[in-house]
């Protein structure tokens, strides 16, 4: 399991439209450093240590996996991307945006990139004031006091305004969401995403056990004859690994990622079963499934039928291997026939068929952006 660590950044800008620039870095923290809890509000500061514009300065409470060296590193990157341009002197200039890391967790870091807690904030007004107001109780671990002592007893004697103006907190997945099922065609890359939005959120992840299943081998050997016990055999398992990982889970409290929604089981039954089998079969599929907790969002990633047989091929599950064009287009039609005519279930289409989002990061960022809109 991952550690989420707790980071306490100051921002400022004192160049072009500083509200707008505050924002920005708001967003793309949230992006790639990590869920923003707190911000404070928004305060009107003179420039400390040059001549230059006022400031706008805040602080945010920010909870990240990454390491300091690369929450560093990606803070530097979001402020180039804003920007940010540095000149080759020892002196402080005017910037569209500054991020700083203030504290992390309470943790006293002196390497040859950063220290932390930043060696100036006890100095200055513009961090401790907006500080105070969402961290006061904090101790500031190598003084040992709490943050509104440290402004309290602070020299820096700068007048620092609140202004009345506002910034959108960016709400976290995790914090929309409770579960989430990613669904998609045979190969469309279901898992590899569950695995990696579980890695990322530390969700709970539940993926289908197919490799278990004994029939699956037998049914591309011959359909007709195991297209039954096959399906009757994902159902029962799907509904026995999702009756038990959602009941066991606090769903109110962690964010739980699937690579599948129980419904497949029908989409796939109404392709490979005889009429009278189907019936049946439909029979048990109510019962279960009104048992059963739906999602908060059901995400179908769409991937054409070429690149589908690629991944297939890619992925060598021998048993796979003849799958046939027209199987998979039975299938992706069973799942939109499903959408369809899925009322009050949240579902979220995204079509993957130009993304890459196993080995490009952007891709995986669009991806993330999609489902959290
Ligand atoms: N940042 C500095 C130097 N001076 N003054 C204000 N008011 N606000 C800042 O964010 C600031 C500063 C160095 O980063
Ligand atoms: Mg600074
Ligand atoms: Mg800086």
């Amino acid at each position: 399991m991952k550690i989420q660590r707790i980071t306490y950044l100051s921002l400022g800008s004192n160049q072009g439209d500083k509200l707008k620039n505050l924002q920005k870095a708001i967003h793309l923290i949230a992006e790639k450093i990590g869920a923003i809890q707190k911000i404070s509000s928004v305060y009107k500061t003179p420039a400390i240590g040059f001549k230059g514009e006022d400031f706008l300065n805040i602080c945010l409470r920010v909870s990240t996996y990454l390491p300091p060296e690369t929450l560093l590193s990606n803070s530097l990157e979001i402020e180039n991307s804003l920007g940010r341009t540095r000149k080759n002197t020892v002196n402080y200039s005017n910037r569209t945006i500054d991020i700083d890391i203030l504290l992390f967790d309470d943790e006293v870091i002196f390497s040859h990139e950063l220290i932390v807690p930043h060696p100036r904030m006890m100095d200055r007004k513009f961090v401790l004031v907006p500080l105070t107001e969402i961290a006061s109780n904090l101790i500031h671990p190598v003084s040992k006091t709490h943050i509104s002592e440290c402004l309290h007893s602070c020299k820096d004697s700068s007048e620092i305004t609140k202004t009345k103006e506002t910034l959108v907190r960016p709400v976290p997945l995790t914090e929309k969401y409770n579960y989430i099922a990613i669904e998609g065609n045979i190969g469309a890359g279901k898992t590899s995403l569950a695995k990696m939005m579980s890695d990322e959120f530390n969700a709970k992840v539940v993926l289908e056990r197919f490799a278990d299943n004994p029939f699956l081998p037998k049914f591309y050997e011959d359909k007709e004859r195991f297209a039954f016990p096959l399906e009757m055999s994902f159902l029962a398992d799907r509904y026995q690994q999702l009756s038990d990982d959602l009941a066991q889970f606090d769903l109110f409290k962690n964010l739980i990622v699937s690579d599948y929604y129980i419904f497949k089981s029908l989409i796939f039954a109404q392709v490979t079963l005889q009429k009278d089998e189907y019936l049946l079969y439909r029979k048990m599929f109510d019962l279960m499934y009104r048992e059963i907790t739906k999602p908060d969002l059901y995400v179908y990633l769409y991937q054409n039928t070429d690149r589908l047989l690629k991944n297939i091929q890619k992925r060598g599950r021998e048993y796979e291997q003849n799958i046939s064009h027209n199987y998979l287009n039975k299938i992706h039609n069973g799942y939109t026939n499903f959408i369809n005519t899925q009322q009050g279930l949240n579902t979220l289409i995204i079509d993957v068929s130009d993304l890459d989002f196993v080995n490009n990061i952007d891709d995986y960022q669009f991806v993330i952006k999609k489902i959290n809109k």
